[in-house]
């Protein structure tokens, strides 16, 4: 399979899974190869939906797409809440109220999404993007455990050349806009951390792409663009100088 560059292809939310589905199929119909059984080339999927809303969102969206394509249950990495859940989690100072989190407009967020259910990630993060990133933080030990799992093992492949991760979603929603920074930020540290080689490529379809949806958002695309703002003035101007993995990972 040479023919194929060793790399990791990361999705965030509905259309990141759409991306890697249509993407598998494609490695499958052009060169033969059944991407959930090779090395060379890894897939991750990160989602708010549950495993069981999951799988009934593959029945519905998927019925053309046979199973050898779709992303497998070791491709899929569900960004779960708190066990007391979001919306308690965030009535909690001790638990939002700290330096990795002052983003997190806890404030304006109690005050115009009242609704516990909104709160709750399984359905989505219902278009609101401190919401996406929120799950990405509240899971970030299993994600980077996962991408560094993966990585290594495409290394075999790659040997000392750098793996291109490929970042794919929409700025459309909540889950894959609130966190596209994120993860690439967190390649970055896993790179030095690990002693990978990586670079990050990230694929965002704009809003547009769903404007026959009635719930679209185009001023989510436009605002989702300062997302860039998430990475320190200095790394937007020179090369990103991560800290160390273990200062920004919360201890478990
Ligand atoms: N009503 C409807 N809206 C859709 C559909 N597909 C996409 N959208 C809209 O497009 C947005 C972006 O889609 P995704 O890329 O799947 O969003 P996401 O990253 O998973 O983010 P959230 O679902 O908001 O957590 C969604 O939040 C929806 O508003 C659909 O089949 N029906
Ligand atoms: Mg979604």
């Amino acid at each position: 399979m040479a023919i194929i560059k060793p790399s990791l292809v990361i999705g965030v939310g509905g259309t990141g899974y759409w991306i890697l589905s249509l993407l598998k199929r494609q490695l499958y119909i052009n060169y033969g190869v059944k991407a959930s059984e090779t090395d060379e080339i890894k897939f991750l999927l990160l989602d708010t939906l549950s495993e069981g809303t999951f799988e009934e969102y593959k029945e519905k969206n998927d019925e053309s797409i046979i199973a050898e394509y779709q992303v497998n249950r070791g491709e899929y990495i569900h960004l779960s809440e708190p066990p007391e859940g979001f919306f308690n989690w965030a009535d909690d100072p001790e638990k939002y109220n700290i330096p990795r989190y002052r983003w997190f407009r806890r404030d304006i967020l109690k005050q115009y999404v009242q609704e516990d259910a909104r709160w709750k990630l399984r359905e989505g993060a219902a278009q609101i993007r401190q919401f996406g990133r929120m799950a990405f933080f509240f899971n970030i030990n299993k994600i980077a455990a996962a991408m560094n799992d993966k990585l290594s093992k495409i290394k075999k492949h790659a040997g000392n050349a750098t793996i291109p991760v490929w970042i794919f979603g929409s700025y459309a929603g909540g889950t894959g806009a609130g966190m596209m920074m994120d993860v690439a930020m967190l390649a970055k540290l896993i790179q030095e951390e690990y002693k990978h080689s990586v670079q990050n490529i990230g694929c965002f379809v704009l809003p547009e792409v769903y404007s026959d949806k009635l719930t679209t958002s185009i001023a989510q695309g436009y605002s989702g663009s300062g997302n860039c703002s998430v990475l320190p003035p200095k790394a937007r101007k020179k090369s990103i100088k991560p800290r160390k993995l273990e200062k920004t990972i919360p201890a478990k």
